[in-house]
C-alpha cells in the first residue's frame, strides 16, 4: 500500500456559521475559528475542511457563491483568512476548502451578465433551455423541492439548478468556464490552501440532449458521461501541479463504481464520500425517511467499500456531516448510552481503513436538536419540504416527528463550548438555536473530565499516528453474521490488533475467535473500565468497545 499524508490524516469538518462567534453578531466567523485552533490542535487533528466561506447571500448557508475570490462579509475578511491559514499551519494544521463549483449563486456576475440577454458572452456559463409548449424542459427535480427549471421571463428560456433556484448549474461543457475555474483554484492554492472538498462533483456532466429520468438520474446528471474527463481535466490542470488532498463528495455512486473516481492510478480524486450509510434504507427515496438502519447493512458497506478499493484506491469515513443528523442520535443512542456509544462509533471511524472525517461538536458527543417548532429551523431543504407536504395535505405534526429526526440543521446548532448563555457560542441571540442540553454537553465540561468522549477521540487520534497498522493494515471481519458486534482484525506484517464493538444495549458474548485462543491480548482503548484479563469467552456492556493488540 503506498504511503500519503492523507491516508494518516485525521480530518475536522467545520460549518463555520455554527462554530465561533466572535464579534457578537450571533453568527461564526473566521475569528472564531482562529480562537479555537489551540483547541483543535488539542484535539490533534491534522487537517480542517472548511464548510464555504466565500461571498454569498446564503441561500443554502454559503453554498450558493456569488464571488468565488472573496470573504462572506458576515464571517470577515481576505486579511483574517490569510491569518487563519498562516495560524492553522504554524500549528501543522492543514486547511482544506470546500470547492462548490456544480452550481454558483445566482447573484454571481456571471450569472447576472448571463442573464441579461440571450448573447452575453456568459450565457453558455449556464444551461438555458426553451420550454416544451410552455412547459419544464424535461422532467428533472431539484434536491430541494419541485422542478429543477426556474423561467427566466425576461430572455424567455428556463436554466437549470439541481438545488434552489438561487444556485443556477454551471456548464461544464463550456472550456472558457471551466478554465476560469481552474484559475480560481490556482488562486486558493498558490495561497497555500491544502486542498478541496469538492461537493456533488458528480454532479457536472449533463446528458446531451437533456433526457427525462425514467427510473433514477445516474448516468443523466449523477455521474454523467462526460464526468471522468472533467475530473482528469482538473487533475491534470491543477491538482497534479500541488501536494495536495482531494476528496469528492458523491451521492449515488455504488463501491463498484468507486474505483474509478479515487483508484491510485486513475489521476481523478484521493478519495469520495459515498452515502451508502448515510442512504439506508434503500427502499425509499425520500431523505426525510432515511433514518433506519441495521448492523448487517452497516457492515455489508464498510466491507464492500474496503473490498472494492482494496490496494488501489483510498476510503473516506464518517457517519456525519452538515448535512445529516448528529452520528450518536442516529446510530448510537443519545439517552442513557450517550457517551458509551458515541465512543464506540467512533473507535470504529478510527480504527477502519480509510481517512477519518470529525464533523464539529462530534467530539464532545452533541445530539440531534429534536426541534418542536418549524420557526426553529433555518434549513432551506428543510423549509422547503415541510411547505411541499404541507400543501399535500400532510398533517403537521406527523411532519415534524420526521424533520425533527432528519433535518440537517441538527446539524448546525451551535457549537457548545461552556455552560454559559447561549453555550459560550455568542453573547447575543445565535442565527439558530443552541441546543438545549448545552448544560450539561459541552466543551468545557470536556476538557474538566479525563473520561469525556473529548479524550476518547484525542487517544484514538494519537493510537491512530503511533499505530501504522490502523492506517495501513489489512482488514478481515469476524463473526459477519453477528446481529449485535461488528469485529475485525487489522494486520500489517506481524502486527495485528483486534476491535470488538457491541452496537446495541444488551449485554452480549464474545467469544475469541479460535486461531487466537492462545494469544496474549494488550488492551489499546476501551469505554468502559475493564478489570478481568482476556479470556476466551467476554461479555460485552451496551456499546463496549475494545481495541486491543494481539501479541
Ligand atoms: O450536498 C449535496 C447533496 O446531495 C444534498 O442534497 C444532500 O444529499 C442533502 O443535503 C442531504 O440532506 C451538498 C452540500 O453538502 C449541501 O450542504 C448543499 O446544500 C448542496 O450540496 C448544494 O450545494
Ligand atoms: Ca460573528
Amino acid at each position: 500500500m503506498k504511503k500519503a499524508w492523507w491516508k494518516e490524516a485525521v480530518v475536522y469538518q467545520i460549518y463555520p456559521r455554527s462554530f465561533k462567534d466572535s464579534n457578537g453578531d450571533g453568527i461564526g466567523d473566521l475569528n472564531g475559528i482562529i480562537e479555537k485552533l489551540d483547541y483543535l490542535k488539542l484535539l490533534g487533528i491534522d487537517v480542517i475542511w472548511l464548510s464555504p466561506i466565500y461571498k454569498s447571500p446564503n441561500d443554502d448557508n454559503g453554498y450558493d457563491i456569488s464571488d468565488y475570490e472573496d470573504i462572506m462579509d458576515e464571517f470577515g475578511t481576505m486579511e483574517d483568512f490569510d491569518r487563519l491559514l498562516k495560524e492553522a499551519h504554524d500549528r501543522g494544521i492543514k486547511i482544506l476548502m470546500d470547492l462548490v463549483v456544480n452550481h454558483c449563486s445566482d447573484e454571481h456576475k456571471w450569472f447576472v451578465e448571463a442573464s441579461s440577454s440571450k448573447d452575453n458572452p456568459y450565457r453558455d456559463y449556464f444551461i438555458w433551455k426553451d420550454g416544451k409548449k410552455g412547459e419544464y424542459p424535461n422532467n428533472w427535480k431539484s434536491f430541494f423541492g419541485g422542478s429543477a427549471w426556474e423561467y427566466h421571463e425576461e430572455t424567455g428560456q428556463y436554466y437549470l439548478h439541481l438545488f434552489t433556484k438561487k444556485q443556477p448549474d454551471l456548464n461544464w461543457e463550456n472550456e472558457n468556464m471551466r478554465k476560469d475555474i481552474y484559475k480560481m483554484m490556482k488562486y486558493w492554492l498558490d495561497k497555500g490552501v491544502d486542498g478541496f472538498r469538492m461537493d456533488v462533483f458528480n454532479m457536472y456532466s449533463k446528458k446531451e440532449g437533456f433526457p427525462n429520468v425514467v427510473d433514477n438520474p445516474n448516468g443523466i446528471y449523477i455521474n454523467g458521461p462526460k464526468i471522468h474527463d472533467y475530473v482528469k481535466e482538473m487533475n491534470k490542470e491543477v491538482f497534479s501541479k500541488y501536494d495536495i488532498m482531494t476528496v469528492g463528495e458523491a451521492p449515488c455512486v455504488p463501491s463498484s463504481m468507486g474505483y474509478l473516481y479515487v483508484g491510485e492510478d486513475r489521476e481523478e480524486l484521493n478519495m469520495i464520500f459515498h452515502f451508502d450509510l448515510m442512504d439506508m434504507p434503500n427502499d425509499s427515496s425520500d431523505k426525510f425517511n432515511k433514518i433506519h438502519w441495521n448492523l448487517k447493512d452497516v457492515k455489508d458497506i464498510f466491507m464492500r467499500w474496503y473490498e472494492d478499493l482494496k490496494d488501489r484506491g483510498w476510503n473516506s469515513l464518517f457517519m456525519n456531516n452538515h448535512d445529516q443528523p448528529r452520528m450518536v442520535s442516529r446510530f448510537g443512542n443519545d439517552k442513557e448510552y450517550r457517551v458509551q456509544s458515541a465512543k464506540m462509533l467512533a473507535t470504529l471511524i478510527h480504527t477502519f481503513q480509510g481517512t477519518p472525517y470529525i464533523y464539529q461538536g462530534e467530539e464532545i458527543g452533541m445530539t440531534n436538536a429534536y426541534f418542536e417548532s418549524i420557526s426553529d429551523y433555518r434549513d432551506v431543504e428543510t423549509l422547503n419540504y415541510y411547505k411541499e407536504k404541507i400543501e399535500e395535505g400532510i398533517d403537521e405534526g406527523t411532519l415534524i416527528d420526521k424533520i425533527k429526526l432528519t433535518s440537517r440543521d441538527n446539524a448546525r446548532t451551535p457549537v457548545q463550548w461552556d455552560d454559559s448563555e447561549n453555550a459560550g457560542f455568542t453573547n447575543v441571540t445565535p442565527w439558530i438555536n443552541v441546543n438545549p442540553n448545552y448544560k450539561y454537553i459541552n466543551v468545557k465540561k470536556a476538557l474538566e473530565d479525563k473520561d469525556s468522549i473529548f479524550y476518547y477521540y484525542q487517544k484514538l487520534i494519537n493510537l491512530r499516528k503511533e499505530n501504522p497498522v490502523i492506517v495501513y493494515g489489512d482488514l478481515n471481519l469476524i463473526y459477519k453474521d453477528d446481529k449485535n458486534i461488528f469485529a475485525y482484525v487489522r494486520k500489517l506484517e506481524d502486527k495485528e490488533i483486534l476491535v470488538i464493538l457491541n452496537f446495541f444495549d444488551k449485554e452480549v458474548e464474545f467469544n475469541i475467535p479460535k486461531e487466537y485462543e492462545n494469544k496474549e491480548f494488550n488492551l489499546l482503548i476501551n469505554n468502559y473500565e475493564i478489570k478481568d484479563t482476556v479470556n476466551n469467552k467476554m461479555t460485552l456492556r451496551p456499546y463496549e468497545a475494545r481495541v486491543y493488540s494481539i501479541i
